[in-house]
């Protein structure tokens, strides 16, 4: 084989291989955030009829902001709870309402609305 053959044949090689990882592993709905200036994790969640994001990777001890804008009017989504982290807030409608906390421990932490229909998730790591 020529040089240029073993390069062309490397390359579909690799080219295929991220294909697969594409498709087949990479992880799926997941926001991962990273820290803006002054080291906050900060990411904006839209609520309507679910969390959008509702699947949030973070760092572990790193502050983190949420701003959450509810744009619905169904009562179900009004609050949402951060059971683990001993949070909660009330969202009006249509009104940005931040919520702020440092996780300071690794793992998956769900999120809910008060009976629990909508959720989401938080992942520290
Ligand atoms: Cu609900």
């Amino acid at each position: 084989m020529t040089t240029i053959q073993i390069i062309v044949t490397l390359g579909g090689i690799a080219l295929s291989g991220f294909i697969a990882w594409f498709f087949w592993l990479a992880p799926k709905g997941q926001t991962r955030i990273l820290a803006g200036k002054g080291g906050v994790q900060e990411v904006a969640i839209t609520v309507k009829g679910g969390y959008t994001p509702d699947i949030i990777v973070v760092k572990a001890g790193q502050p983190l902001r949420m701003r959450f804008t509810r744009q619905e009017s169904s009562s179900c989504s009004e609050t949402v709870l951060f059971p683990d982290f001993n949070r909660s807030a009330k969202l009006p409608e249509g009104e940005e309402v931040v919520v702020e906390f440092t996780p300071d421990k690794s793992g998956e932490f769900g999120f809910q609305c008060q009976m629990g229909m909508l959720r989401g998730k938080l992942i520290v790591e």
